[in-house]
């Protein structure tokens, strides 16, 4: 199979530690784009009970649901008023008991968003502590005097940049007691300070609340900015254009986060069987990542490293730039995490789409009507091929687009892209080239992409709502083609051929059906340096696998199986009836996106 050398560097190695979150199929839930019940335009919790069903036959075990707390929505919910109750848009408490039960019943789980790095301006915590400097809550959140420049001008307390809306300060003014507060984000979304135990343990509270109440775990919002460098120093110039600066130096990874992770490990998670995935954005550090998924850490189970979906911005720069990229930097991240976990023990997430993500289909593959299926099919056997806990987001099993380049800015709800449109009107205001420039980031990487709603039928709104309501967002215009129920009717629109969702079902049922493979396997990467494809091999002491994916528009004749031999193909997104004619060894001719799976001999 391998060269003796590789043999050798890679003896059979498998993180063979069953536990049934690293098995499990996550679905994530954007809820105000999910299903509309009530039809007042907004999605709601009684939408996601409604599609149950429908979550549990595509092979799902795990229901990870964005915030749905009270909320005044200054960023779509992870600005929270009330870790303790839901709001009203989405419904009661008693709907999501309802729900929990229901998912309960379908012997399926439930994942809650935890946001505690900051909360909204409008929890009463924060209330309370802009009241006055001796509020007993003050230092909940993080104050500062301001500094002023050499012509007395009121400046704040250091150079960095707001995250949602990078012309702009990090920090926010309070006029009544005179002093700026920490938001990273945005200003309706205060920091709260964990250098106090007290919020702590106001965290570990809203962690027992949710627990008791049936939920299996979360997916802790930003949780590597909890702990910030106390200096609070400015950042250094990257950006040359921009008067504030990416700050992640001072708060990434912060010199307290693994005490105040294990923390919570010890107090609250070690009393519970839960998922764990933290969000963890500019992390690149191996050390860092396995202090936290280390098997032996006690920390939490898993990350979202940003790599994948960091492949096309301009490094050091923000997130709202273009940066080419092709198949030996997507290698070389998949290659580097895989082998990360499995030889030090850890754990990986796999997922390349979530709410904050423009869609895969259109990011990564071509999302022309020719192709965009065979994309989406292509980045389901990858996902489903290699190891860590799978994620799917909203509307990726059926292959939804990006929006359409003709929209207009005002389509584009989210304060992100609100914020960056409003930098470019401001900086370059007559400037026709940057407008158009902006417009097109927008459509290729704002949050907005993967925020429409999911589209159900070729019915008006795509089903989402009823047809005399107005979605809160637009409908993206290609519902009558790509929704959930073409592909369940059609599940085989022409022989070989799976529909989008039908490939996913099929896959995920694989994934499982093989998990001593493709989630407790080893994993070797072929061939690094091919532009145009990724291809890999793994293998359990069972049963061997090799996923060749062309990562092109192009036909490419790939010689790089090297003398791996297929004794059978078993998945490809072309034409299946055929798949039995493809090169089983030396040149494997791939057409455009093409994807195979194979059994090695
Ligand atoms: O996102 C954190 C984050 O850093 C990015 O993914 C963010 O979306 C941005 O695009 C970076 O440029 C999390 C949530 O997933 C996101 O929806 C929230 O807006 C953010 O935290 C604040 O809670
Ligand atoms: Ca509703």
């Amino acid at each position: 199979m391998s060269s003796p050398q590789q043999k050798k560097k890679h003896l059979y190695v498998s993180t063979d530690k069953h536990r049934w979150w690293k098995e499990a199929v996550v679905y994530q839930v954007y809820p105000a784009s999910f299903k509309d019940t009530n039809g007042d335009g907004w999605g709601d919790v009684p939408g996601i009970t409604e599609k149950l069903d429908y979550l549990k036959d595509l092979g799902v075990d795990v229901i990870w649901v964005s915030p749905i707390y009270k909320s005044p929505q200054a960023d779509m919910g992870y600005d929270i008023a009330d870790y303790e109750d839901i709001d009203p848009s989405y419904g009661t408490l008693q709907d999501v008991d309802n729900l929990i039960k229901e998912i309960k019943k379908r012997d399926m789980k439930l994942v809650m968003d935890l946001v505690v790095n900051h909360t909204s301006e409008e929890h009463a915590w924060f209330l309370d502590s802009r009241s006055s400097k001796e509020s007993s809550k003050r230092d909940w959140y993080i104050w500062k005097p301001a500094k002023y420049d050499a012509d007395g001008n009121r400046q704040p307390p250091n150079n960095w940049a707001q995250i949602l809306g990078e012309a702009n300060s990090a920090w926010t003014w309070d006029e009544k007691t005179q002093e700026y507060y920490l938001s990273l984000f945005t200003p309706e979304q205060p920091d709260l300070n964990w250098e106090n135990p007290a919020v702590r343990e106001a965290v570990h509270d809203v962690l027992r609340f949710w627990l008791d109440r049936g939920v299996s775990g979360f997916r802790m919002d930003v949780i590597n900015l909890i702990s910030k460098v106390q200096s609070f120093g400015d950042a250094e110039i990257k950006v040359e254009d921009n008067k504030y600066q990416p700050g992640d130096k001072f708060y990434a990874n912060g010199p307290r986060l693994h005490e105040f992770l294990k923390e919570i490990n010890r107090k609250v998670l070690s009393k519970y069987d839960t998922l764990t995935v933290g969000e963890m954005p500019f992390v690149r550090d191996e050390d860092e990542i396995i202090r936290v998924v280390g098997a032996e850490n006690e920390e939490l189970n898993m990350i979202f490293a940003f790599d994948i979906v960091d492949i096309d911005n301009v490094p050091g720069d923000f997130k709202y730039t273009l940066h080419p990229w092709d198949a030996r930097d997507l290698k070389e991240i998949i290659n580097r995490l895989q082998r990360l976990m499995l030889e030090r023990d850890g754990w990986n997430s796999i997922f390349i789409e979530n709410h904050d993500q423009p869609r895969s289909v259109s990011r990564y593959t071509d999302d022309s009507d020719e192709f965009r299926e065979y994309g989406a099919r292509l980045l389901c056997l990858m996902q489903t091929t290699l190891a860590g806990t799978m994620y799917v987001y909203q509307g990726e099993e059926i292959g939804m687009r990006n929006v359409p380049p003709s929209w207009e800015p005002s389509e584009y709800k989210d304060i992100e892209s609100v914020n960056f449109f409003k930098k470019y009107q401001d900086m370059y205001s007559g400037n026709e080239e940057k407008q158009a420039l902006a417009r097109k980031i927008m459509q290729k990487k704002s949050r907005d992409n993967a925020r429409t709603p999911v589209q159900w039928t070729a019915e008006p709104h795509a089903g989402f709502t009823s047809a005399n309501a107005k979605p809160w967002m637009r409908v993206n215009d290609d519902y009558k083609t790509v929704n959930a129920k073409a592909q369940l009717d059609n599940a085989n629109p022409s022989p070989g051929y799976l529909s989008v969702h039908a490939f996913w079902k099929r896959g995920l049922e694989y994934r499982k059906e093989n998990k001593d493979v493709f989630v407790y396997g080893d994993f070797e990467v072929l061939d690094l340096e091919d532009k145009k494809v990724v291809a890999y091999k793994r293998w359990s002491e069972k049963n061997a696998f090799v996923t060749v994916l062309n990562f092109s528009g192009e036909n490419v004749a790939w010689d790089k199986l090297g003398d791996l031999k297929v004794k059978k193909w078993v998945a490809g997104n072309y034409d299946e009836t055929e798949i039995d004619s493809k090169a089983k060894s030396g040149t494997l001719d791939l057409r455009p996106w093409e994807a195979l799976l194979g059994l090695v001999e």
